[in-house]
């Protein structure tokens, strides 16, 4: 539930303040580019000047989402009346030009249990499924109007973030708000097909290889997968066609948590880490320097990458117990 002062305040900036600037996370998937962009459809149709911010460039599965081309990867160098930051639990989310960012007034929406409440306004909400979620409420709540557009992008948000409403963060009011989206003109088969069946050969491949990685503990409830930056060159695929790899393992019947070990350079890993049920890997993230959701949740480590793998299994088998 978001407090009634914070949506009279939110409704206030957007009343008294001309430019904006949006920013979404790292490494983009659909819920911070859903949020981002609907709020881009909103303020803009207020006559305000908007801009929307990421520091990489959006994957190519996403580009059907609508304003997409309007996301810029250079930071303005202009002074901004108010940021919105979407989707990001912490500064260090929104990139290494966020702190040469000049704006007066920050606004921080998001959905993650680890959020730092770095914004001047703080509308954070653990409970929605996603950060869609959360601004369909706000939307509701200061009047906007929900058309086929701002209905299109938040459900591609939420389908994205419940895995197409199959994971635990799946709520009644997740799916009151999606068949809200529907009646308003959103076509889940549409934007289904899109995000899961729009697929490269050489992502395939990417798979294949990664698959080729596989390990599963000696209990079978851990499984992990490998990422070297070498498999990329391999396939002819970039970090973007990573998205999703992790789902793999954790599809296997019997694993609780599934690791995906992914090379940044060398000797620096991206650890993501998948739970079924109640088992909490956002814990153990944040206990290795990161953060995230209960079921979904990543950090970043160095080392050599068996020293790595060791620290994080251990990890989790002291929680397994
Ligand atoms: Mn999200």
């Amino acid at each position: 539930m978001i407090k009634t002062k914070s949506i009279d305040e939110f409704k206030r900036l957007i009343k008294k303040n001309k430019s904006f600037l949006i920013l979404t996370h790292v490494n983009p998937e659909p819920d911070t580019i859903g949020s981002a962009l609907s709020l881009y459809h909103y303020i803009k149709g207020t006559g305000k000047n908007v801009k929307v911010y990421n520091e990489d460039d959006l994957p190519k599965f996403m580009k059907f989402m609508k304003y997409s081309s309007v996301i810029s990867t250079v930071m303005p160098a202009m002074r901004f009346d108010v940021a919105i930051c979407v989707d990001a639990g912490s500064p260090d989310m929104l990139g290494g030009e966020f702190n040469r960012l000049k704006s007066s007034f920050f606004v921080n929406i998001d959905h993650h249990r680890t959020n730092t409440m770095y914004g001047d306004l703080n509308i954070v909400d653990p409970c929605a499924s996603a950060t869609c979620e959360l601004i369909y409420d706000l939307f509701k709540k200061i009047g906007a109007d929900i058309d086929i557009t701002i209905a299109s992008l938040l459900l591609t948000g939420i389908i994205y973030d419940t895995g197409s409403f199959r994971y635990r963060n799946t709520t009644y009011n997740t799916l009151k708000i999606s068949s809200e989206l529907v009646r308003s003109g959103a076509d889940i088969a549409g934007i289904t097909e899109k995000l899961y069946e729009n697929q490269s050969l050489e992502r395939l491949k990417l798979l294949e290889m990664i698959l080729n990685t596989l390990e599963l503990s000696s209990d079978g409830k851990i499984a992990s997968v490998e990422l070297s930056k070498n498999m990329y060159e391999a396939t002819g695929t970039s970090r973007e066609d990573a998205e999703g790899m992790i789902d793999y393992p954790k599809s296997i019947s019997g694993v609780i948590v599934a690791v995906l070990f992914r090379e940044i350079e060398d000797g620096r890993y991206k650890v993501s880490l998948r739970s079924k049920s109640d088992f909490n890997v956002s814990d153990i993230a944040e206990e290795l320097g990161g953060g995230g959701h209960k079921n979904a949740a990543g950090c970043t480590m160095e080392g050599r990458l068996f020293d790595v793998k060791n620290k994080v299994f251990s990890k989790i088998v002291e929680r397994l117990k």
